[in-house]
């Protein structure tokens, strides 16, 4: 972990919480909070244009022909794959007030998926609280760290726990997202936001606070995988081309909300006014599920995919000109504004993402993560091949 990166900036994501993890392993007094600083006016849009389906930047989505197997592993859904224009666009960028959303996410480039099974569901505190039992498993943030991992941490500081959205008391400018995480001793997916908290009465809720080794290991334990960044693009686009949103082109349809995002002022405490039904996480399965039949693909929590992050990823797959079948990610992780980092791709967005910041409910939008990062919006769902 390199702590110099602090001042790198311009991140957008929790990408860099391995930093907060790292800043309060060092400091003498054990203290996270992280000076707030003054609000700067921050340049807002207004309505989102438009998207039309015909965009040229889009082709359409021709869907494999590959039926579903005969035998139906409870809890998934059928993806029947297909060929498909991946990525975001100039449309997206607009949206949100802090540019530079869809950076990473250009070019639009066609990908070919096989046709595979996914949880129709982020995997939830229930079903993950059966792998630990029947595993005794130990997540990344119940593990106490290691002097080897953290060499200049006083030993004291050496505490397990995790990153925990922590609301600010006033008005921050949103270019310095260590301004609303902390890390929290004790924080597990047992006690999400801390000791203090649990997850009693939550057992369809989505689990959190695990790291990429967490739910790549569940995934194995259920004899299934995490999907990579393409085949969940392709399942979040439902069959559709060159929408901006998992479920079409206006963020409001009818009025009624469609995910578990940030209405308000953000990163407020109190600053959301829970519009869409919830402050905070929700449980799944609250709204309107996608065409294939996928709840929660946009907002409530972030979710791992099995892909190394680049930015430059899908220039390298556009340069090469052909359809790009099955891509696996790149072979190493490579984020420019934390190159010491490595890191996995994440996607989705969550109950925290608003138009103000992030906005990576979008569906063709990217965001990433340090792998032993875990966070109180952070989790997952898996996939399972057909072979
Ligand atoms: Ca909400």
């Amino acid at each position: 972990m390199n702590r110099a990166l602090l001042s790198a900036g311009g991140v957008l994501s929790l990408a860099g919480a391995a930093f907060v993890l790292a800043l309060w392993l060092s400091a003498p007094d054990s203290t996270t909070q992280i000076a707030k600083q003054p609000l700067t006016k921050t340049p807002r849009n207004t309505t989102p244009p438009p998207r039309s389906r015909d965009t040229p930047l889009f082709s359409p989505t021709l869907p494999g022909t590959s039926s579903a197997p005969e035998t139906h592993p409870g809890g998934m859904v059928w993806i029947p794959g297909g060929e498909f224009s991946m990525g975001s666009d100039d449309a997206g960028e607009s949206i949100c007030s802090l540019p530079g959303i869809t950076q990473d996410a250009i070019p639009i480039h066609r990908v070919r998926v096989d046709g595979f099974w996914m949880d129709e569901c982020e995997v939830t505190n229930r079903q993950f609280a059966k792998f630990v039992e029947a595993t005794g498993y130990v997540t990344v943030a119940e593990r106490k760290p290691t002097q080897e991992e953290f060499p200049t941490a006083p030993p004291e500081n050496l505490i397990a726990g995790s990153t925990v959205f922590t609301p600010a008391t006033q008005p921050v400018a949103l270019n310095n997202h260590f301004q609303w995480w902390q890390y929290v001793p004790g924080a597990t997916w047992q006690h999400p936001t801390g000791p203090e908290s649990n997850i009693h009465g939550r057992d369809e809720y989505p689990v959190v606070q695990v790291a990429w080794e967490d739910a790549d290991n569940f995934a194995r334990w259920a004899g299934k995988r995490l999907p990579t960044e393409a085949e969940w693009e392709f399942a979040a686009r439902g069959g559709h081309a060159g929408e901006l949103y998992v479920w079409g082109a206006d963020f409001l349809p009818d009025g009624t909300y469609q995910a578990n995002t940030w209405q308000g002022q953000f990163p407020m405490q109190d600053g959301d006014t829970g519009l869409d039904g919830f402050v905070g996480p929700a449980p799944v399965r609250q709204y309107a599920p996608n065409t294939y039949g996928l709840y929660d693909m946009a907002g409530n929590v972030w979710e791992w995919t099995g892909d190394w992050y680049r930015h430059d990823y899908y220039k390298s797959l556009a340069a090469l000109q052909n359809i790009a079948i099955n891509p696996q990610g790149p072979a190493e992780s490579y984020d420019p504004a934390e190159p010491g980092e490595r890191k996995r791709v994440q996607r989705g967005g969550s109950f925290l993402c608003t138009d103000q910041y992030c906005t990576r409910y979008l569906v063709g939008t990217r965001g990433k993560g340090e792998v032993r990062t875990a966070s109180n919006h952070l989790g997952f769902r898996c996939v399972k091949p057909v072979n």
